[in-house]
């Protein structure tokens, strides 16, 4: 199994043209509300999109939050706001934060808001750009702010493929936007958990090659989920001899046990590696975060 060499070509033409559009649009923004996976905090943070939205107030959203671990989670928070920058776990799916997110946006423009009040405008609209990488969850987290589905939402990257402007009260307007992803990620840890967490088209991505490391990850991490998850145990694995590669031999009883198997006996590595990613996406095997504060 090839290790650490996913080879992912993610950065197709239409991302450049919508960090331009980005950049375009921030004339007309009052505050950024930009959304992480609260799996990974920082492989979830687009370089350019935080450097680009610099000079903008912004509010972090850690979306997805009802997949991560509860403490990493309050830790994150407490790592942001170190930084001067207000971070609040959201569950889009149940609406879990966003209310408070909405607060937040309140809180944070009610100085202009009266300043302009002052000078005889009364109903400044704000205008609020919601961004981040592809399927963190930004149309699910606008559908949740206005309480009804008007942006298109789907468990696959790539689902918004315009920038598209809702109303959510008589002065407050959010911009949805296509999910952005940067030339050149830092290192291939980066990309592995982008893989992970469904940021990368899986027709992009060498599923099984993501699946192994994934579970080789859990195993050194997560080992108690995962053996929980798949009803595995040290004994069953250490009855198996020879041992050369316990990740592939974990992989093998997964498919063993979810009837992954070709006709002939044959493991079948694409579904179950399937099975792995998508049980691993959904937090069947856990409330799991990849990156801890300070030893990401
Ligand atoms: N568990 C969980 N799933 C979520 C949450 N928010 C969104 N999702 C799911 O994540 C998937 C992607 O959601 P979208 O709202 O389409 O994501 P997006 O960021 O708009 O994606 P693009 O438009 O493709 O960039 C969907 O299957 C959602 O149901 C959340 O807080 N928790
Ligand atoms: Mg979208």
């Amino acid at each position: 199994m090839n290790e650490n060499k996913t080879n992912i070509n993610w950065y197709p033409g239409h991302m450049l043209k919508t960090k331009k559009q980005i950049i375009e649009d921030l004339k007309l923004i009052d505050i950024i509300i930009e959304i992480l996976d609260a799996r990974a905090p920082i492989a979830s943070q687009n370089p350019e999109i935080k450097d680009i939205t610099a000079s903008k107030k912004k509010i972090i959203v850690l979306n997805k939050s009802d997949l991560a671990n509860e403490v990493e989670t309050k830790k994150w928070i407490e790592h942001f706001k170190m930084k001067e920058i207000k971070a609040i776990a959201v569950d889009a799916n149940s609406g879990k934060g966003v209310k408070e997110t909405l607060k937040q946006v309140q809180d944070i423009m009610k100085e202009e808001i009266e300043k302009a009040s002052n000078k005889g405008r009364v109903n400044k609209n704000i205008r609020i750009m919601v961004c981040g990488i592809p399927n963190v969850g930004k149309s699910s987290f606008i559908n949740r702010m206005i309480n009804r589905k008007s942006a298109e939402v789907g468990n696959r990257p790539g689902v918004t493929k315009q920038k598209q402007w809702v109303r959510i009260s008589n002065n407050i307007e959010l911009l949805d936007t296509p999910g952005v992803l940067w030339p050149k990620f830092e290192n291939e840890d980066i990309a592995l958990k982008l893989a992970y967490i469904g940021t990368i088209k899986d027709e992009l991505i060498d599923k099984t090659n993501i699946a192994y490391n994934l579970l080789k990850y859990l195993e050194k991490n997560n080992k108690k989920e995962l053996f929980e998850r798949y009803k595995l145990t040290d004994e069953e694995i250490n009855s198996i001899i020879p041992k050369e590669n316990e990740t592939l031999l974990i992989m093998n009883l997964i498919a063993n046990k979810r009837g992954a198997i070709i006709s002939g006996g044959e493991i079948d590595y694409e579904k179950v590696s399937a099975i792995i990613l998508n049980d691993f996406r959904t937090g069947k095997i856990g409330k799991i975060t990849l990156e801890k504060v300070n030893n990401g």
